[in-house]
């Protein structure tokens, strides 16, 4: 079904056009009048789409007091209830997928294509898991309540969907939330608090800042905020670890990554690659857990970059409205330009997807580099963008190795037909989650979460419905579980 883009931006622009171009903070249910504001831009263009505004502390405490307010009644409410709020957010997320996958699009520069098919599906999904552990709550964890008002700090990469990561457990266990999108990305999560109203989610219960690094530092200083959920870099993420250190506030950090990509001698190197594509260059790369150092057997190293350069040749790059382009534009000038810097600081032989780049937007090649060091920067720096490393090793024990090569440990993916390999190695890698012949599957029913720098806790599943959890204050008798 590829052709020319029949998706217009149209919807998407109307909607920032009945709110005349300008955000408020969405507080208490509403949007408050705008303040001081800065532009959020399509990156693919470089056009202004909205301004949004930079959130003070004090519109932080007014967020607060607001979740504040609503928390007790909230977290009161029986889990069923709670449950059918978080169906009909799951439910007006799918009938207003084409609209938010717009303007996921137009706000971040992924293709439609993904946006369309993952991100927004994968929010929806999000949804309607917890709703079902809302349910569930009151009588398999009858000695738990929440935590209280949760702070949430998200990324770029994926806007919605971490929004969705977040708020979805959050919510369900009763906590109430003030949201901080990112800087570069914040206009889904202003149409997802309007479209909560719909719902009927209470006045109060969902909260959105927008703004600067500055605005996220109030909202984890903030005296009567229980719990940080941060998602970004491993350097912001040790600055919030150290601020809340000693504060009493639950964190949960999910950071940075370089992830190792394993292929043997034996694997299905036509699979491999194309898991290899969807594993540096979907989201251009902008994936925490990006399988963006390839590590590949000497005995078909040589043939396996040869089909992967081949394979790059067919990669389109282009405006990611068009439903035909595999891979769109960066998130900001400021990431192009990092990205760019890393690459031509770097030693190694470069090879560029020979593709045309559009004029005028955040555009940058897929590209390889091999011949590096294990200790060169560019094989241990997380680049953030559409550019893999590639190193050889000659037996398992010296993958492993290699793999384990880093301060993160995110994710990591092996590929060989020998599966008593994989059960092998896999245990003996550092990573949140080893992929076998796969790449990028994820779960809401599944904890997602890395190990050493890359962050601690896990998101989703049973496990991430605990980080939103604490023993209850009163003792409540243990209710036996239905059959
Ligand atoms: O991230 P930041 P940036 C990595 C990736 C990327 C680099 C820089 O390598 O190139 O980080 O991206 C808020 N207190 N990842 O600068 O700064 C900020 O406003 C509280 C990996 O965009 O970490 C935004 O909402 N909050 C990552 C969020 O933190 C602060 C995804 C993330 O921004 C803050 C994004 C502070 N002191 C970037 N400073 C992943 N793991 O997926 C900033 N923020």
């Amino acid at each position: 079904d590829y052709g020319p883009a029949p998706e217009g931006s149209s919807e998407a622009l109307a909607w920032i056009a009945n709110h005349k171009g300008r955000f408020g903070h969405w507080v208490g249910g509403r949007f408050t009048a705008p303040g001081e504001t800065f532009a959020t831009r399509n990156p693919a263009n470089g056009q202004v789409l909205a301004e949004v505004t930079q959130g003070s502390a004090a519109d932080v405490d007014a967020a607060v007091k607001a979740a504040r307010g609503a928390q007790a009644k909230w977290a009161r409410m029986p889990g069923f209830e709670r449950a059918k709020v978080l169906y009909a957010l799951a439910r007006l997320v799918q009938k207003n997928a084409r609209l938010l996958a717009v303007l996921e699009t137009l706000d971040n520069g992924k293709p439609i294509r993904e946006a369309r098919d993952i991100d927004i599906p994968l929010v929806a999904r999000h949804f309607y898991y917890h709703a079902g552990l809302a349910q569930l709550l009151d009588a398999e964890l009858p000695g738990m309540e929440a935590l209280g008002v949760c702070g949430a700090v998200i990324p770029w990469n994926f806007p919605l969907l971490m929004l969705a990561w977040k708020v979805a457990p959050a919510l369900a266990a009763g906590n109430t939330v003030v949201l901080k999108p990112a800087e570069y990305t914040p206009l889904t999560a202003l149409l997802f608090a309007e479209l909560s109203v719909q719902a009927g989610l209470p006045k109060g219960v969902l909260n959105i800042v927008t703004g600067d690094g500055a605005t996220g530092a109030a909202l984890v200083d903030h005296p009567d905020v229980n719990k940080i959920a941060f998602t970004g870099s491993t350097s912001v993420g040790k600055k919030i670890r150290a601020a809340t250190a000693g504060t009493g506030k639950a964190l949960t950090l999910e950071l940075g990554g370089k992830s190792p990509y394993i292929v043997f001698d034996d694997a299905d190197l036509d699979s491999a690659i194309e898991g290899l594509v969807d594993a540096i260059w979907f989201n251009q790369g902008q994936v925490c857990c990006a399988g963006s150092r390839l590590l590949v057997q000497e005995g078909v190293a040589e043939r396996f970059h040869e089909k992967l350069k081949r394979r790059m040749g067919d990669l389109r790059v282009g405006d990611p409205l068009d439903k035909c382009i595999d891979v769109g534009a960066v998130v900001d000038p400021v990431q192009l330009e990092t990205i760019t810097r890393l690459v031509e600081a770097s030693d190694g032989e470069k090879f560029r997807a020979p593709c045309a780049l559009p004029e005028g937007g955040c555009f940058c090649p897929p590209t390889l580099i091999t011949g590096l060091s294990a200790a060169s920067p560019l094989m241990q720096e997380e680049i953030f963008g559409p550019v893999l490393v590639s190193m050889t090793f000659r037996t398992p024990a010296e993958a492993v190795e290699l793999a384990n090569n880093t301060r993160y440990g995110l994710a990591a993916t092996v590929w060989t037909e020998n599966v008593n390999l994989a059960l092998d190695i896999a245990p003996k890698i550092k990573a949140g989650v080893v992929w076998v012949n796969a790449t990028n599957l994820f779960d809401a029913a599944a904890g997602f979460g890395g190990v050493r720098e890359s962050g601690f806790g896990r998101e989703g599943g049973w496990e991430g419905l605990l980080a939103y959890l604490k023993p209850s204050g009163q003792t409540k008798p243990l209710k036996p579980v239905a059959a």
